[in-house]
């Protein structure tokens, strides 16, 4: 009798559960003024403002962290990444940071029905620390509840520059094996330190090391000639491949991380891109990933989806103008603001860090719109955890159920968030705490602010969205009170 009820309950949560087909539509360094739809006069994106315009807009919409390992290790665990050593900007050949198993934002849609495929950046490791690249490359997404992968490693200024499908690399020749090192070069191969003569773009700095395309990267690398990725092509490879996922997934449910390059680093956008921003490589290759979102749209319409998918568009950390190549970025940027508003960027504990474009599209259920709401992708699995039915992941331990913020339902999004720019940030409410932080307040090679300073930084953003006027020593109470708050969620999970 007892277990009757139990599989009728079962029955009539799943029931009750919404399973829209979930596609996110994840931007590299896209920043939160890169967007026409959220207010750039410099760039046109009309892909994305449509997608805007049907959906709702986030104005208060945030990564975890303001660099790319971390914040995907938040969004797909829903734990913070600063609880977790490792979690920084990792390198090519790194183990897998997410150990195989645990549960994930993939495996919630897995454990719910859905097909789960993960498409383009990865940057969270692979393999367990012995990673033979010409055998199975594993563990990987695979292990986390991904059915499907067609990824690059780490990002595209780091080795190995080759695609992974599954377990394997992609047109990988056994007799060239592919050789993989962060450690010291190959003799014989090329690098950009000592053949700039062979390079078509330069590095500003860092990135002199295994060049492959013309374009030197972080790393060493030998062989696998056949497998080796063409830049250029990149943003097309990774959008065909996301074609063919939702078009074999269609009849559904299907959950689709496409996780572009665009703009990151080495900024190398295809030839029908070049020159059309106006703002040179960084601006060509965010019309680019507009190409992609448009073309993975036109698909949804086209296969009859547009209801009943549920389409997410984000960022992994806010903009940086010179990440590492001369590639014009600065010289071109005009009177383009990547941040918007905002102070600081990539790498920066200010509101550019972490707070980035941030749309839900879901016809069937979202109403068209604007929210200010506070929301983070840490708190996907919670949230899509219960919009499949299930309970959150107890390993989730910083994933809020945000589902009615995030459908527009409720204005109410998170009351707290924590921000990991350099210095590990606050915000409660409108009101954002930064600690006093030791460390350069400026990072030199790339010219942008970090939001280290030698005192603590209060800032209103209700009446200062730039926070340009530090509260602090006027307002020492709260500066106790979320110094305090901070202390407390470093400590206790869940807030
Ligand atoms: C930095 C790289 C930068 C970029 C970043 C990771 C240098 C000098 N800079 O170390 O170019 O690759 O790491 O970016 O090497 S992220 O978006 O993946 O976090
Ligand atoms: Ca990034």
């Amino acid at each position: 009798m007892k277990s009757c009820w139990i599989a009728l309950m079962l029955v009539s949560a799943t029931m009750a559960a919404d399973k829209p087909n979930v596609v996110l539509l994840y931007a590299d360094d896209l920043g939160y003024g890169d967007l026409s739809c959220y207010g750039s006069k410099t760039i046109a994106t009309p892909h994305i403002d449509k997608l805007a315009a049907e959906g709702l807009r986030f104005t208060d919409g945030h990564c975890s962290a303001a660099t790319c390992t971390p914040s995907r290790f938040a969004m797909l665990t829903g734990e913070y990444a600063f609880r977790q050593k490792g979690t920084g900007i990792l390198p090519g050949d790194a183990k897998m940071i997410i150990p195989p198993g645990r549960a994930t934002l993939a495996s919630v849609f897995k454990d719910a029905g859905y097909q789960t495929g993960v498409i383009g950046k990865w940057h969270l490791g692979l393999g367990d620390g012995a990673l033979d690249w010409n055998g199975a490359i594993q563990p990987g997404p695979l292990e986390i509840g991904f059915e499907h992968c067609f990824i690059m490693a780490a990002t595209g200024d780091r080795v190995p520059c080759v695609f992974v499908k599954d377990h394997q690399i992609v047109g990988l020749d056994p007799a060239d094996p592919i050789q993989v090192s962060y450690k010291q070069p190959f003799p014989g191969e090329p690098t950009g330190k000592a053949n700039p003569e062979l390079l078509k773009m330069h590095p500003s700095h860092g990135h002199d090391m295994a060049l492959i395309n013309g374009i030197s990267r972080i790393g060493y690398m030998k062989g696998g000639k056949a497998a080796l990725w063409k830049d250029e092509e990149m943003a097309d490879t990774f959008t065909s491949q996301a074609v063919k996922f939702i078009e074999t997934s269609k009849s559904g449910p299907f959950f689709l991380y496409f996780a572009a390059h665009d703009p990151h680093v080495p900024r190398v956008p295809h030839p029908r891109f070049v020159g059309k921003s106006g703002l040179g490589p960084r601006g060509d290759a965010i019309l680019q990933f507009d190409d992609s979102v448009g073309t993975i749209l036109a698909t949804l319409d086209r296969l009859g989806l547009k209801e009943s998918t549920l389409v997410l568009l984000s960022s992994d950390n806010g903009p940086v103008v010179d990440d590492g190549y001369q590639d014009k970025a600065v010289e071109k940027l005009g009177d383009h603001k990547p941040a918007g508003l905002l102070r600081g960027g990539k790498y920066s504990a200010f509101e550019g860090g972490t707070r980035v474009p941030f749309i839900v599209r879901w016809p069937a259920k979202v109403k068209a719109g604007v929210s200010s709401a506070l929301v983070c992708q840490v708190d996907f699995p919670a949230s899509f955890a219960a919009l499949t039915g299930q309970p959150a992941p107890a390993a989730a331990v910083d994933s809020q159920n945000i589902l009615p913020a995030l459908l527009g339902t409720n204005i109410n999004g998170r009351t707290e968030l924590v921000e990991q720019g350099g210095p590990i940030s606050l915000r409660i409410g409108n009101w954002k705490f930064i600690p006093a932080s030791p460390g350069a307040a400026k990072n030199k090679s790339t010219n942008s602010e970090t939001g280290n300073g030698p005192g603590p930084q209060l800032y209103d953003l209700s009446q200062d969205i730039g926070e340009s006027q530090n509260l602090a020593k006027t307002q020492q109470d709260r500066v106790k009170d979320m110094a305090s708050a901070l202390e407390k969620a470093r400590l206790e999970p869940g807030k």
